[in-house]
């Protein structure tokens, strides 16, 4: 077997998504021999979730077998992959930002903003929103009804 090219992995995935990949590789790659057969990988495509034609596949595997083994090594599964999983570091970096927002409201810490401190947000925000308006849209955040915003609630908005 020619030694392997040690290409050094780019990638924006997490380690833990790497792990996933990884063991997904292995699965398909049952006798180890590093590679998997390319028809397997609209199979492992399909279990993330998307589900590509046979000509779109094809494309995909012409261009990330990029030693034109006609097999998929890890490293090229990996890239190939990571155009189908989403980075978790933008979700991680996109909390922390909403999470200092919230910091800012929720001056004393208490993990929540009232409602009717978040109302003054909207009014600062959009001063033309009429107020009954501002009642439905708190209402709407307020999933849990406890008459406060706590985070997970203010993510859902901002992220939804
Ligand atoms: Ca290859
Ligand atoms: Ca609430």
């Amino acid at each position: 077997m020619e030694k392997s090219h040690q290409k050094v992995l780019e990638t924006d995935l997490s380690k833990d998504q790497l792990k996933v990949l990884k063991e997904a590789f292995n699965a398909f790659d049952k006798d180890k021999t590093g590679h998997i057969p390319t028809d397997v990988v609209g199979t492992i495509l399909e279990l993330l979730g998307h589900k590509l034609s046979e000509e779109e596949l094809e494309e995909v595997i012409d261009e990330y077998d990029e030693d034109e083994s006609g097999q998929i090594e890890f490293n090229e599964f990996v890239e190939l992959a990571s155009n189908y999983v989403e980075p978790e570091e933008d979700y991680d970096a996109l909390r922390k930002e909403l999470r200092e927002v919230f910091m800012m409201y929720d001056k004393d810490a208490m993990g929540y903003i009232p409602l009717d401190t978040f109302k003054q947000i909207l009014r600062e925000l959009d001063g033309a929103v009429p107020e009954e308006e501002l009642d439905d849209i708190v209402d709407e955040i307020d999933a849990d009804g406890s008459g406060t915003v706590d985070f997970e609630e203010f993510m859902e908005v901002m992220t939804g």
